[in-house]
């Protein structure tokens, strides 16, 4: 089974030849205390161990010392660069056998997000496994992207006949396939529109289980603040 991938650059750009600044400094303060004092005062010996004198490696990062310098280990830290000293961009992007979701956080209508997956190649996501469910949930959670949303429209609808779920390439949603509904859901909701509910979101106040909800481009406006998530084929 392939394996979900989270991409994210783990690199960490140490460069091992870097001699900081301080580490010049102390080289000149040796030479002028040899210079000028000849050991007739006792001066206590600076040390030339970076690591324990200077603390470089930020962010938890751990330090090595080396014979020249020093060299910061930033992996698992969630930092890059020679001191671990800026943060590791996250790539809004991530894949699972054949397909690659892109989560937004850009709020819109059920229509107008399909749209925008569409123009792009692509479609908004069609969320057939426990796998995929889970592999979106952690992606989320993980990049705080539900802080602020009601939820994400996928492609789950009955659009065109009520109680009869389609993903967005016409496959149905049939007893026994999954899903991941939350509790009393679908419910085609009517109170602000007699057409009902009929397009799918996670749901992040039910832990990103879905639920039906105004589509949105029919309804006078559309007061969620509701991301996307889109799929495109990655093979
Ligand atoms: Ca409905
Ligand atoms: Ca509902």
């Amino acid at each position: 089974m392939p394996k979900a991938v989270l991409s994210r650059n783990k690199q960490c750009t140490c460069d091992p030849c870097r001699r900081p600044l301080a580490m010049m400094i102390v080289t000149g303060l040796d030479s002028l205390r040899d210079a000028m004092i000849g050991g007739l005062v006792n001066i206590p010996p600076i040390s030339d161990d970076e690591c324990t004198r200077d603390f470089p490696c930020k962010n938890g990062g751990e330090c090595e010392d080396t014979p020249d310098a020093y060299k910061c280990d930033c992996s698992g830290t969630g930092y890059i660069g020679v001191d671990c000293e800026t943060a590791e961009p996250v790539e809004d992007v991530l894949t699972l056998n054949c397909s690659r979701y892109e989560v937004n956080n850009i709020t819109t209508h059920w229509r107008n997000a399909r749209r925008r997956c569409v123009n792009n190649g692509g479609d908004l996501a069609m969320v057939t496994s426990q796998e995929i469910q889970n592999l979106l949930k952690t992606y989320i959670y993980d990049n705080n992207i539900q802080v602020g949303l009601k939820g994400f429209w996928i492609g789950l609808n009955d659009r065109s006949r009520e109680g009869v779920y389609r993903w967005p390439d016409g496959t149905r949603l049939r007893s026994g396939d999954f899903s991941s509904w939350a509790r009393s859901q679908p419910n085609n909701n009517r109170r602000r529109s007699y057409r009902g509910q009929d397009c799918t979101l996670m749901w992040r106040s039910k832990g990103l289980n879905w639920a039906d909800d105004y589509c949105g481009d029919y309804y006078p406006r559309n007061r969620n603040s509701l991301g996307y998530i889109c799929e495109f084929n990655a093979c």
